[in-house]
């Protein structure tokens, strides 16, 4: 994967490499980040808040990235049992802010096979809007800290 990030990383505008907020037309993207995966782990989280600045709605399509398969899921627990469904599309409201987070909605990875997100690298992806159209952006790995969130990240790719 390393490569991957470099080239990634060269190609990248310099307006883009800002390090915690990423705005777009009405879109601003704040934290961008994923936990770093364990070897031979299949699949990634990925986490920011998307605010629409707009006066009007926008919907956060689908997301790319250059592993297999990336989608927007959303964590739930019900009766005390937890599961992720595939979010088909997502409203922002103007003025909105959009949270995801572990637990909640997340930018799932999938088919990273024996690719690894290692800490320091960056993960490039693409937020597809139904107004804004393509938005570029980068997560910055980040190690699991205990606290409480890479736990809750990695019950969220255990359910799959
Ligand atoms: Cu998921």
């Amino acid at each position: 994967m390393k490569t991957l990030f470099a080239a990634a990383l060269i190609c990248a505008l310099p307006a883009l490499v800002s390090a915690n907020e990423i705005t777009s037309g009405n879109i601003t993207v704040g934290h961008p980040y994923a936990f770093e995966t364990p070897p031979m782990a299949h699949t990634a989280a990925g986490y920011m808040t998307v605010t629409n600045t707009g006066d009007s709605a926008d919907t956060l399509l689908s997301i790319e990235s250059e592993l297999p398969k990336t989608m927007l899921h959303e964590s739930k627990e019900t009766d005390g049992v937890a599961t992720m469904t595939h979010v088909e599309k997502l409203e922002i409201a103007p003025g909105e802010t959009v949270e995801f987070a572990p637990g909640g909605y997340h930018i799932m990875f999938m088919g990273l096979n024996d690719e690894t997100f290692e800490v320091g690298e960056t993960v490039p992806v693409t937020l597809i809007f139904e107004h804004l159209g393509r938005m570029e952006i980068e997560l910055d790995v980040q190690a699991r800290n205990g606290d409480g969130q890479g736990a809750d990240a990695k019950s969220d790719h255990a359910t799959h």
